[in-house]
């Protein structure tokens, strides 16, 4: 008895000290346009000076898996390395009609939804990777759908701890208290990323979830 307790307080310590050194993989993850790749720039360029990918009014701009290795994320005098992962978002259904109003020319456009639907696959492959998950979804949108539940569910059978950002609160029609009510049980940051509003109270509860991986 006393020995295995001897033995889990010194695997304690070790791993405290391990994973204060490696990287933690954080994934962005989401359906299309809601702001992923825009929070990913602004986390990357306050402590790189780089970015990370582009930004589209245009749905699945990103249709490729995009890494950022070793960004150091300082928060109230705390370091911590992380890997940024922003992901393809994730949809049900892709047709390419939908791009057309964007004024893409049609061969484009069939072109965007095939790239777009091997990116929501490439996106669902990674998710075991991650060992942090942060879910953005648009303030200003219904929370209810399926894809948002089948992504929290993911999550959920694979104990990844997940935080849920609700973005773009500086529209009007933003509303956070109908994100909160959609997933009592998660952490829900406002915030937005195009004008990096309440980016503390995020760095806040991603230092408070990395300590429960
Ligand atoms: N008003 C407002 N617009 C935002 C905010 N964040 C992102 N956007 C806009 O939303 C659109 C989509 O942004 P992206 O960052 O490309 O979204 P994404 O989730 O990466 O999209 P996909 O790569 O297509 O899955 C762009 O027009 C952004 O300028 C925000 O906080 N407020
Ligand atoms: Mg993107």
């Amino acid at each position: 008895m006393a020995i295995r307790i001897f033995k889990n307080f010194f695997k304690r310590i070790f791993y405290n000290i391990f994973r204060n050194k490696r990287e933690i993989k954080l994934g962005f993850y989401g359906p299309p346009n809601v702001g992923k790749t825009s929070l990913a720039n602004r986390i990357c360029k306050d402590f790189t000076g780089q970015e990370m990918g582009n930004v589209s009014k245009i749905p699945h701009e990103t249709r490729n898996v995009q890494f950022k290795e070793k960004v150091e994320i300082n928060y109230k005098g705390r370091t911590m390395t992380f890997k940024l992962i922003d992901t393809p978002g994730i949809a049900t259904k892709i047709d390419y009609e939908d791009f057309l109003k964007y004024k893409l020319k049609k061969k484009e456009a069939k072109n965007r939804a095939k790239e777009a639907t091997q990116g929501v696959i490439e996106s669902i492959k990674w998710l075991d990777d991650m060992d942090i998950v942060v879910i953005i979804l648009d303030a200003t949108e219904n929370p209810y759908n399926q894809v948002n539940i089948t992504i929290v569910g993911n999550l959920v059978a694979r104990k990844i701890p997940v935080l849920i950002v609700a973005n773009k609160i500086d529209l009007k029609k933003s509303d956070i208290k109908k994100i909160e009510a959609a997933f009592p049980e998660y952490d829900v940051v406002g915030i937005s990323a195009k004008y990096g509003k309440n980016l503390e109270e995020f760095y806040e509860s991603v230092f408070k979830l990395s300590k429960k991986i």
